[in-house]
């Protein structure tokens, strides 16, 4: 794992990184629970994926910056400002789901105050639409760099390769991150991809491009942070791709046993990047026995007061659903 103070990281950011990949993960976990106990209707894992999102999200400025997340980006998200009241609100399709007031799908996340745009179902339509926005601003002369994220799977899109060749073309300030973890829902990325990274491809664009170890979030950050300073300076985009493991199923509709082998899964679940920073940060004295027990409680005090809320909190009347 990169030292944190190499990614430019203080020993309080670098704690920071850890807490929102724990409330990630916690999160992701009591939605899993409650899709399998029939509160809610869908659960889309994010576990494996946390070191990214979060060492990704936290290199952009919350309130200035845009972000065209994709389904799987619970850290993400609440990196740029959504609280797990709003993530369980639109989980449990209430009126007052920041994203749609309960008309979208969960983890299509949207939300106006935090420059959050919603994508919608086909995977890869984001990317044009993210590559949209940064013109828009580069136009109106603001100083926004855009997240865009993604599987490899999205990245056979030919909305990818427009995207990219656009935002290349125009210089324009957008950061990919494609957060490859090797499967396509059941379709292995040896059947998706020729040339070995997607990251390589970025080279056809000529823009920059960077394949790296997913798990480790400091990295990641530094990566990120670098590529969010020069588009904001107006030299254009990049491309990078984090490697992570899907430690779950596709979704909670999806049975990875079907497809992946034991030696597979099991290989994941030693590669979880949670255990992996905690131990760094053990290590580097960062994290005490005392002072983990007590993040662990708070993150599940968060996570239970906001369940309560949303499960308390009224439905859309029936019209809503006639609205525009
Ligand atoms: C255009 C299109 N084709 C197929 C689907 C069905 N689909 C939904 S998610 C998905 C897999 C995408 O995999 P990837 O982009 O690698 O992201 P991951 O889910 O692995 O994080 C597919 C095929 C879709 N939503 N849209």
């Amino acid at each position: 794992m990169l030292d944190h103070r190499s990614a430019g990281l203080s020993d309080e950011q670098a704690v920071a990184i850890y807490r929102w990949m724990l409330l990630t993960r916690r999160l992701d976990e009591r939605l899993s629970l409650l899709q399998r106990s029939g509160a809610i209707p869908l659960a889309v894992s994010s576990r494996g994926h946390e070191a990214a999102q979060v060492g990704a999200a936290t290199a952009f400025t919350r309130g200035q910056d845009w972000w065209f997340p994709y389904y799987r980006d619970l850290g993400a998200v609440l990196v740029a400002g959504s609280t797990p009241l709003d993530v369980m609100l639109s989980a449990f399709g209430r009126a007052a789901d920041p994203s749609s007031g309960g008309r979208q799908t969960p983890y299509n996340w949207g939300d106006r105050r935090l420059n959050i745009v919603a994508r919608s179902a086909p995977v890869g339509v984001q990317i044009p639409q993210a590559v949209g926005a940064a013109q828009a601003a580069v136009r109106r002369g603001d100083r926004v760099v855009v997240y865009c994220s993604f599987g490899e799977g999205a990245a056979s899109q030919g909305d990818f390769h427009e995207g990219l060749n656009w935002a290349a073309l125009y210089r324009l300030p957008v950061v990919f991150l494609c957060q490859n973890n090797g499967w396509a829902i059941s379709v292995p990325v040896s059947r998706q991809l020729a040339g070995g990274s997607v990251a390589a491809r970025a080279a056809g664009y000529g823009i920059e491009g960077i394949c790296l170890d997913g798990g480790d979030p400091f990295a990641v950050h530094a990566a990120v942070r670098r590529a969010v300073a020069r588009a904001r300076a107006g030299g254009g985009p990049a491309l990078i791709e984090a490697r992570v493991h899907r430690m779950d199923a596709h979704t909670c509709d999806d049975n990875h046993t079907r497809y992946r082998s034991p030696e597979e899964l099991a290989e994941v679940q030693r590669a979880d990047p949670l255990p992996r920073v905690a131990e760094y940060l053990r290590r580097v004295g960062l994290l005490r026995e005392g002072g983990e027990a007590a993040l662990e409680r708070a993150v599940a005090a968060a996570i239970d007061r906001a369940e309560e809320q949303a499960r308390a909190a009224p439905l859309p009347p029936p019209e809503h659903a006639l609205e525009p």
